[in-house]
Formats: C-alpha cells, structure tokens, sequence
C-alpha cells in the first residue's frame, strides 16, 4: 500500500502522462498517502463541492492516487430504517478495529437534509467508533441526486482506499433505487432485516434479496431471540427456492446482535469467506472492472446529456417537440431524430469554428 515501487505503470501513464494532475494535486496526494486525515478530509470536501472548479481539484487528488487504490474489501449495508444499521456498522467497526484493521464508513443517502452531520439520520452517530484513530467516519454527501450522491461516495471510497483504509463499510437506506446502487459498488452486500413472523418475509423486494450476499436478521436478543431465529430459518427455505446450482456463492441467512455485538464475528469470516472464494474464481477482479466500466459509462451518459441540453434555444426546441408529440402531431422517434440532428449541427458548426481559429 503506498509503495512507489509496485504501484505499476498504469500510475505512471494516468499521473505524469495525461497531464490533468498537477503539483499541488501532488502534494496532497503525497499527504493522504501518509495518513495525513486533514489532507484526506479537505480533499473529499473538494470532491463534494458543488462549484465544479473544487471538484475538479478533488479529482485531480484522485486520479493521482487511483493506482493505490483497490486493497481494501468494499462492504455495502442495506436495510429498513430503524433495523440497526448504524448499530451494525459500529459494532463491526469496532470488531475489525480491535483486529488490527484500519475501517471507512461512507453512507449514501439521497434523501439527507443539506445540514445533515448524521448518518442516515439516525440518533446514534456510532460515538465509540468515531473515538478510534483507526476508524474514519463520513456522512452521506447531502445534495442532489441519487446518481450524484453514489459518485461522491464512490470517489471518497477510492481515496481511502489510497489513505490505506483495510475496509470500507457503505450504509445506505432501503428505499428506492439506492441499494442497486450501493451493490454496484462494493464486493460484498449484506441486507439487514428484522425478526418478523411468517406473512412479513414478502415484505422484502424479491430483487434485494437477488443482490444480497448475506441476509442477517439483526436484533436476535432478549424477547426477540426466538422469533429472529425463526425468522432466520424461513429465509435459508426462502434462498434454497431461489438458489441456481451454478452459483458461485450461496447466499448466507445469518443472526445478529448489533447491540450485543453477537454474529459479528461469523458475518466478518462469511464476507472473508466470499472475497477468497471469488478470488479464487476470479470473479473477484472482474467484478471490479465491470463495475468501474458501467460507472465510466454512466459518466458519460450524464456528461453527453448535459452537454446535449445546454445547448442554446434546446430547452426550447425540447418544449416544443414534447408538444408535438403530446398533440399526436409527431412520433417521439422523429421528434428525438430532429432533436439530435440540431444538436449535431449545432457541434459540426462549433468544430470548424474552433477550427478556422
Ligand atoms: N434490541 C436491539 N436493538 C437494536 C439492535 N441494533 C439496533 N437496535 C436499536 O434499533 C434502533 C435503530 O438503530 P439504528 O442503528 O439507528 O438503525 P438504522 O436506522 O438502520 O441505522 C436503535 O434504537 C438501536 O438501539 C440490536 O441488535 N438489538
Ligand atoms: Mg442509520
């Protein structure tokens, strides 16, 4: 981690080659590499920034450290609001700490308020583990989209990683589209669910069940105890309904206590368990690179959507073809064709514009 020496060619293209990273972008690179947290946490504060010039700035940092990046075993943590997931993230925080390793926690919650200090708005801000020199904590970046939120996140992850971060640990609410999201970043994804009675099990969408790793029903304590084991046992049937033979990893059905700190240990050894079994597959790293193209992809998508609809007189032109089409005066396929055959002249027009200077 942080060794001059391996971190191999495509760090000397990406950093001296493109020339985007300049010496200042350097320097705190060369900081965030030391375990400086100051220079880290300035840094992800660029990378959230709003005003694009930061932004720019905080990715410079970025693409300098991006080959150190990638160590760290990437965990995702979803559930329903008030299931303990903070607990759960303190409590294994604090397990992995007291093993010797070094632990992020990043939320991505799109629905945070702007003066959200919180993550996730819950009341517990995991107190014990943000005292540990060891543990870094940082809420969910508060504004904006989902797709906008989840980048930040991904950005901060890969700076910690670089920071020399051993895990990171994704908190992220059960709603919407922001578990797809979360899966599609990390190497691990665990869903928490409550001790519910038989009916209740439905209540979980069939396609979070689809992307979870491990399902680990939490609060098996005290009164709970039995109903959460009962619980665990009707989701192992659920997962060997659902289950193909060809699959590489079984998805586990666990018990936990977050405020006991009991099942802590065996969800630590079960995501251990995966990551060496899909490495051994090597579906390890090729999961990675799916995910950093997609997410390239998506990039660009946004960037050539935004470009499209600056454009000048488009928001225009948009409105009147969306009357057209609403008056059945048009097919949306023509509507769109003649919409993008203005943006295209409108770009042919700027190159041999920017040519002739
Ligand atoms: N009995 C019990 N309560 C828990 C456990 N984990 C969390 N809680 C409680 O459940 C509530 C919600 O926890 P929190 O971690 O904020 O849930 P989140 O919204 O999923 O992040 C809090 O009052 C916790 O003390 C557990 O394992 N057992
Ligand atoms: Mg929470």
């Amino acid at each position: 981690m942080g060794d001059e020496s391996n971190s191999g060619e495509s760090k000397e293209m990406s950093s001296e080659g493109s020339g985007r990273i300049d010496a200042s972008a350097r320097e705190v690179a060369r900081s965030i590499r030391q375990g400086d947290r100051r220079a880290m946490a300035r840094a992800i504060t660029r990378i959230e920034s709003t005003l694009d010039q930061d932004r720019l700035r905080g990715q410079a940092v970025l693409e300098a450290l991006i080959a150190e990046s990638g160590d760290a075993i990437r965990v995702g943590i979803t559930g329903p609001p008030g299931v303990g997931k903070s607990t759960f993230i303190e409590a294994l925080g604090l397990y992995l700490v007291e093993n010797g390793k070094r632990v992020a926690v990043l939320a991505v919650d799109p629905s945070s308020p702007v003066s959200g200090g919180s993550i996730l708005g819950d009341k517990t801000r995991m107190e014990r583990l943000a005292l540990c020199p060891e543990a870094f904590i940082r809420p969910s970046p508060s504004s904006g989209s989902l797709g906008g939120v989840a980048n930040r996140t991904r950005e901060v992850m890969l700076l910690c990683e670089a920071a020399g971060y051993d895990v990171v640990l994704i908190e992220t609410v059960g709603i919407g589209q922001s578990e797809i999201t979360v899966s599609s970043m990390v190497d691990f994804f665990l869903v928490l669910l409550l001790p519910a009675g038989g009916d209740q099990l439905q209540g979980i969408k069939k396609g979070v069940i689809e992307l979870a790793d491990a399902l680990v029903v939490n609060k098996a304590d005290g009164a709970m105890q039995s109903v959460a084991e009962r619980t665990r046992a009707d989701y192992a049937g659920a997962l060997d309904l659902i289950r193909s033979s060809g699959d590489a990893w079984r998805t586990q059905a666990m018990l936990a206590s977050s405020l006991e700190s009991k099942g802590i240990e065996e969800v630590w050894q079960t995501i251990l368990r995966h990551a060496e079994l899909m490495r051994e597959s090597g579906e390890f790293d090729e999961r990675r690179k799916d995910q950093s193209r997609a997410w390239l992809h998506k990039l660009l998508e946004e960037g050539i959507d935004h470009v499209f609809r600056r454009q000048p007189g488009m928001t225009l032109s948009i409105a009147r073809e969306e009357e057209a089409v609403a008056a059945q005066k048009t097919t949306p396929a023509a509507a769109a064709r003649s919409l993008l055959a203005a943006f295209q002249k409108a770009i042919d027009k700027q190159v041999s514009g920017s040519n002739s200077d």
